[in-house]
């Protein structure tokens, strides 16, 4: 695997104007600003980019403490769409809670066209440790935690992060036609905490998801998927998703859900969602009613 860089935008106690960061595998973070770079979007359509970041971790700069920092989301100014039914898990969990449209997801998970759903303007997403979203006329709630691609503006994958597609499982399941209802709310989307640069698909076609949904002291649900079990090529979802489309900011895309709780369960105000993908890192939020 190609050197491990993280690129995040954060904030400190002192100077709470948010920054890119570059973070090290020392984890600690440098500060671009006096670098010139105030913004991650010209960062990330440079066609040199690793070659740009390592010649940034050799210039001097400002440095943090990961730990000291408090992070945003890494999505500045892209919309963040989500490609559905990709797990063969998500496919059969759809199919139980929806007796009225089981075969919609039946037949999408084997045809030519991939789901592909608009989920969040950027200045929606929750950022790491912010309370994520259940809708109060909601009775069944889930996270849904899942590989996200980060693509320029040019179709290029230049890194990946973590999303978490909040979703309200019987407002989905009553009908087809509510799934913008069901996935699209306040706080339905959280990204971070950063964004790794340098890995390829194959690299993350190893990668592991692990779900840990805690309720107080206790874990109520714990999960595990590999990114592998992906059905479709990122190259497919991105022919997909630019097809007579454009995104002048670049875009962010979650790649489905390949763990889910069992059908008993719902979240509840208050628990702590944590989603750690092995390449890299860990995405937490609490959950709040919206
Ligand atoms: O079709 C419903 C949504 C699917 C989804 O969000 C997923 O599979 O992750
Ligand atoms: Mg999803």
């Amino acid at each position: 695997m190609a050197t491990r860089m993280r690129l995040c935008r954060f904030a400190t106690n002192n100077e709470p104007r948010v920054r890119v960061g570059l973070i090290t595998d020392e984890d600690t973070v440098l500060d671009l600003t006096a670098a010139g770079v105030d913004r991650m979007q010209s960062l990330l359509e440079r066609a040199d980019l690793t070659d740009e970041l390592a010649r940034l971790t050799r210039a001097g700069l400002q440095a943090h403490r990961l730990d000291e920092v408090g992070l945003t989301t890494p999505v500045e100014s892209q919309e963040v769409w989500a490609a559905g039914v990709t797990y063969l898990r998500s496919k059969q969990a759809r199919m139980v809670e929806s007796e009225f449209s089981a075969d919609v997801y039946d037949r999408v998970y084997d045809a030519a066209r991939p789901e592909l759903f608009f989920k969040s303007l950027p200045e929606k997403v929750v950022s790491p440790g912010d309370a994520v979203g259940i809708r109060r006329d909601a009775r069944w709630n889930v996270p849904e935690p899942e590989l996200a691609l980060v693509i320029n503006a040019s179709g290029r994958i230049v890194g990946f992060t973590i999303g978490n597609d909040m979703s309200s499982r019987d407002i989905e399941g009553e009908n087809v036609l509510y799934l913008p209802q069901a996935k699209i709310y306040s706080a339905s989307c959280a990204v971070g905490p950063w964004i790794v640069i340098g890995s390829t698909e194959d690299d993350a076609r190893t990668w592991s998801i692990h779900l840990e949904i805690r309720r107080g002291d206790a874990q109520v649900f714990t999960g595990d998927t590999e990114v592998s079990q992906i059905k479709r090529s990122f190259a497919e979802l991105l022919e997909f998703l630019f097809r007579s489309q454009h995104f002048p900011n670049g875009v962010v895309l979650l790649t489905g859900a390949g763990v889910i709780p069992p059908d008993s369960f719902t979240l509840a105000a208050g628990d702590r969602v944590r989603i750690t993908i092995s390449g890299i890192g860990t995405l937490e939020n609490p959950v709040a009613v919206i």
